[in-house]
């Protein structure tokens, strides 16, 4: 089979970018792609942007000189079509009213992309840039030492800058060294896990009795031929919660010493972080500034069945009992708003942070739908998620667009609406693009036609428009690897079209390629920061000073 022509080696390449200062935010260094972009629409997006800046500024008179509040609720693990459709939902067999109602009530952005993996999407939507760049591209479960960098300048840093209140609840997950966490990212508040579900329902030892986790746990195994005590993972002896406000040090709750984790604690957590959401609500809607707050559930990602008695939905998997009542707690967010009445001056955005954990399919009563593959693909199913965003009277109610949207525009749009676009480092690249005008303007108004798929630090596909091209493994030099799909007539990137588009469009996805691996070049990915686990943690139990001194070790061997 011939298979096309399509030749992706991109090591020899010189190529500089001219310098373009077509718009606003001129100043703000982009992938090259944009550029592309800018050169051909720059007239006709600047007429644009007067024309909603006007629109802000209207909104801003008639809400005291203020800019809109933002919520950002971001919902794990759930894959494209299970959340805001009726009709999808019956054939599940559950329902999501909540959302749905909220899906009405705004805009649903029917082509958002994350990136594959919780870590990634979260440090992009936080800094607007892909993770690849700063070493943020992984998912780590377990103590590990390293995060994200203080010197990555955050949304709540920039928001909180010029002038927000700003609160984090619920999980994060971008590492477990102090820099990292959200009280020294731009929070003024906030209340998270250390790390998140691997330990806190799948390695503990409800899950270990129930053997989600195999080896680990109180009592699950026979230790006559173990000589190495450090092997197994003891999600006790890590932290688990901790709550700080900005710029001290956090302190673990709710978890004495000796005490083991388990299942019934995780639950608690979850009830926790959503009444410190209404909590923060409360709070920030009572002040006079504009306010930014993270609600990052860590439902319905669920281990073991211990604190599920009863089944409630015709579909029964353990993640849709517990998908029923994180919408539940969104509806009741929204009423929340509704009596405080902050609905109509604030943004609100709910959607998914990757794919389905496929691991749980069919189990957890998801699986891929619409799209092929779960977490961790760079198919479409591991990066399209369900988005929906909310602005009464600003965005239109009820409405659907299919320009494409990466999570990381998300940080810049928020950004400009927040008024603090003028806060963007420039000496970076910034992978996300200002979508204010498809918030505000709707269907076909969107600014960008593409987006580089990484798994972890490997360009695995590349989309634009509707093709896409796919790199298993991400090797670029083996062309014959690599498969053109068309994503509107195949959605479930199953039927390769490689001599059809590659005949006219394969040289010019590997030029898009070429510019990209150039900018890369004249910007270069970093690592992580790196430090010690639970630094400055006020109240560390024993065991896990422990827990850390033995990580310590172990990672210091090579010196030895
Ligand atoms: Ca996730």
């Amino acid at each position: 089979m011939i298979k096309k022509t399509v030749c992706l080696t991109v090591a020899t390449l010189v190529f500089t970018m001219p310098e373009m200062t077509a718009q606003a935010q001129s100043d703000i260094v982009h992938d090259a792609e944009y550029y592309i972009l800018v050169a051909q629409n720059a007239e006709k997006w600047a007429a644009e942007d007067k024309a909603l800046d006007e629109t802000l500024a209207a909104f801003r008179e008639k809400n005291g000189g203020k800019p809109p509040n933002i919520i950002y609720i971001l919902i794990d693990d759930i894959g494209f079509g299970d959340l805001g459709s009726e009709a999808l939902n019956s054939i599940r067999g559950y329902s999501t009213p909540a959302i749905n109602e909220f899906a009405r009530e705004g805009m649903r952005l029917a082509r958002m992309y994350t990136e594959p993996s919780c870590t990634p999407t979260r440090v992009a939507f936080m800094t607007g840039r892909q993770p690849y760049r700063n070493g943020m591209g992984n998912t780590s479960v377990d103590i590990s030492g390293f995060g994200l960098a203080g010197k990555e300048v955050t949304l709540a840093e920039i928001l909180s800058e010029s002038g927000y209140n700003t609160s984090h609840v619920g999980k994060w997950h971008m590492g477990d060294i102090k820099e990292a966490w959200p009280n020294f990212q731009g929070f003024n508040y906030a209340a998270f896990p250390i790390h998140q579900q691997g330990q806190l329902t799948i390695f503990h030892d409800d899950a270990a009795d129930e053997e989600v986790s195999i080896g680990i746990g109180a009592n699950n195994y026979d230790d006559r031929y173990t000589i190495d005590g450090w092997l197994r993972t003891d999600a006790s002896s890590m932290v688990t919660g901790v709550e700080g406000v900005r710029g001290e040090n956090p302190r673990e709750v709710h978890m004495k010493p000796g005490e083991r984790w388990n299942e019934t604690k995780y639950h608690e957590m979850n009830v926790r972080y959503q009444q410190q959401a209404k909590e923060q609500l409360r709070a920030l809607a009572e002040k006079n500034e504009p306010f930014f707050l993270q609600y990052w559930p860590l439902y319905p990602l669920t281990g073991p069945r211990t604190t599920t008695d009863q089944y409630t939905t015709p579909n029964g998997g353990i993640y849709v009992e517990k998908m029923k009542l994180v919408d539940q707690w969104i509806g009741e967010l929204m009423a929340e708003m509704d009596e405080l009445g902050v609905a109509d001056n604030t943004l609100v955005i709910i959607m998914g942070d990757n794919g389905h954990f496929t691991k749980y399919s069919p189990q957890s009563g998801f699986t891929p739908m619409i799209f092929r593959g779960g977490k961790g693909d760079t198919t479409e199913g591991g990066v399209r998620v369900d988005a929906f965003v909310r602005w009464p009277g600003i965005i239109e109610a009820d409405s659907v667009v299919g320009d494409i949207v990466h999570v990381t525009d998300l940080f810049m749009t928020i950004a400009r609406l927040g008024g603090a676009a003028d806060l963007i480092p420039t000496d970076r690249i910034i992978d996300g693009i200002d979508q204010t005008a498809l918030m505000l303007n709707g269907e076909t108004h969107g600014r960008r036609d593409y987006v580089f798929i990484y798994n972890i630090n490997k360009l695995e596909a590349v989309v634009k428009e509707q093709y896409k091209l796919a790199i298993p493994g991400g090797n670029l030099d083996n062309a014959i690897l690599a498969d053109f799909f068309d994503l509107f007539r195949d959605p479930q990137e199953k039927y390769p079209v490689s001599t059809e588009i590659g005949a006219w469009g394969g040289a010019k996805f590997v030029r898009m390629i070429q510019r990209h691996m150039a900018r890369k070049a004249k910007y270069p990915d970093e690592g992580p920061a790196v430090g010690i686990p639970y630094e400055g943690i006020e109240n560390l139990r024993p065991e896990t000073k422990t827990a850390v001194e033995e990580f310590l070790f172990m990672m210091n061997t090579p010196k030895l």
